[in-house]
């Protein structure tokens, strides 16, 4: 039984059904919000049990295979397990597919760049690198493609290691701990423990790269069996990376060493230093050429809707940072500038507590303007910092902040939430902003040219 019907349920379908699986998939929204979903399925043999919250014929199954938002907590799922019926994810059933060493990347914020980047660094260094997961491409959608590649590089989250009892990586890293998913988890030590299942299996010959500088991660450390590497901006390391004034330090256990100027990085700010250090220490791990690194780091820019600059209207930057779905990547974002910011913010809670932005908020943004099912939520923990504007959608959002901003400053959507409640996903929220954006400066030209 596959369960949820997102992107994960289909490939899980597919890849089970050509295997000789009977399966069920089932999906708690109903038929009608799963039409792609359905039409997609055609031609696979399997039957479906949807706009179900708990589907019927379960105990008739063998397995049932969750997709990562798919909570294991569920009672009818908590009943099956108590019966005996494993309960696994898809990372679970497709490492037992896997035959090429696995790079895994894992951490509250930063994921997603690091694990291109270690793409990129190996593809350089002459290492066909098959790159997925998290990132938005289902595992098992990956066991296919191993066959022209020599090293997965996976982007992992909690849920998926939550599911995957037997998952083992070569190197994985842990960038970073910080609130998020707490309608998941009961309280944050149970996140760092889903998180630090990312090294469960590993062992001497294999490499862990940790965030000395980030005290949830680094105390990770005492409990390994694996070779530690550590990066830090602020400590040089005995083995692992480090910046020093300019430089960025590398030394690793085989003896290669280096320096890199930071000038030469193109990626920006000081969290895409650490996952740059983490992306070379796992490439490096993984055989790639220090030389050839140094090279993609001069020209690797970074993402879409992570921090992404959109456009200068009336002297004001907008940046779109739709990615941004919990509060640390908002401290992140606001910690990257040193100009005024107008910060759009909102959507669906997680659970978690925005009272740490308090102090960011005091010192670097300008006004708030808030959007989404959490806008009440966010006001009142900030309630009393700097004038509060609530805006109805994206494009009220944007007029809200570009009246609020001054020549100079930065206009930043960074919501701290998850975008649910209005968009598909983060990418249709911040191609939404910067639609938005390009409205507004469309409306400024057309105004210029009517005055002149
Ligand atoms: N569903 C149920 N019952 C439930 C919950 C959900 O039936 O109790 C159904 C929903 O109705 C929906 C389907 O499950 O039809 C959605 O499944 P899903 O949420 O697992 O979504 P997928 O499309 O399969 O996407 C998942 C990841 N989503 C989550 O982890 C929430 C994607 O990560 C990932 O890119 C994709 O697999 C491919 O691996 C997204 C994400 O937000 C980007 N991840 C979190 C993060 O990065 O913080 C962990």
């Amino acid at each position: 039984m596959v369960v949820g019907l997102g992107k994960t349920g289909l490939a899980l379908c597919r890849f089970l059904a050509a295997r000789g699986a009977r399966v069920t998939a089932t999906d708690s929204s109903s038929a009608t919000a799963l039409t792609t979903a359905q039409e997609a399925l055609q031609g696979v043999p399997i039957t479906l049990e949807v706009g179900v919250a708990v589907p019927a014929t379960w105990p008739e199954h063998d397995l049932i295979v969750l997709s990562p938002g798919v909570p294991p907590e569920l009672p009818w799922l908590q009943e099956a397990a108590g019966r005996g019926l494993p309960i696994l994810g898809d990372l679970e059933v497709a490492s037992h597919f896997f035959r090429l060493p696995v790079v895994a990347i894992s951490g509250t914020n930063g994921k997603t760049t690091t694990t291109t980047l270690v793409g990129e660094l190996l593809r350089a260094s002459g290492r066909r690198p098959l790159v997925g997961g998290n990132i938005g491409t289902p595992l098992v959608a990956m066991v296919a493609a191993q066959d022209q590649a020599e090293t997965l590089v996976l982007e992992i989250s909690s849920f998926q290691l939550d599911t995957a009892p037997s998952f083992h990586a070569q190197a994985a890293a842990l960038l970073n701990i910080s609130a998020d998913h707490l309608d998941r988890y009961p309280d944050l030590q149970a996140y760092v423990r889903s998180k630090a299942k990312l090294f469960r299996h590993q062992g001497p010959a294999d490499v862990a790269v940790l965030n000395a500088d980030d005290p949830l991660v680094a105390g990770l450390a005492a409990e390994l069996r694996s070779r530690v590497y550590f990066f830090s901006r602020r400590q040089p390391q005995k083995l692992g990376a480090w910046l020093a004034g300019s430089l960025l330090h590398l030394r690793l256990a085989d003896g290669r060493q280096g320096t890199l100027p930071v000038q030469n990085l193109k990626l920006q700010g000081g969290h895409n230093l650490e996952n740059i250090m983490a992306a070379l220490l796992l490439a490096l791990a993984m055989g790639a050429d220090l030389e050839a690194c140094a090279a993609v780091l001069t020209r690797f820019g970074g993402l879409p809707h992570r921090l992404e600059w959109v456009a200068n209207v009336g002297g004001v930057d907008f940046y779109d940072d739709s990615k941004g779905t919990n509060v640390g990547a908002v401290v992140r974002a606001l910690e990257h500038f040193d100009r005024p910011i107008v910060l759009i913010a909102g959507g669906r809670d997680k659970g978690g507590d925005y009272a740490p932005l308090l102090p960011l908020v005091r010192q670097k943004v300008r006004q708030l303007v808030l959007l989404g099912e959490a806008k009440e939520a966010i006001a009142a923990a900030l309630s009393g910092q700097v004038p509060i504007h609530m805006a109805a959608d994206m494009g009220a959002a944007v007029q809200m902040a570009a009246a609020a901003a001054q020549p100079g400053d930065v206009v930043l959507l960074s919501p701290a939430c998850s975008s649910f409640d209005m968009f598909q996903d983060y990418v249709a929220r911040g191609r939404a902003f910067q639609h938005a954006v390009k409205e507004l400066s469309h409306g400024r030209a057309n105004r210029q040219c009517a005055c002149a």
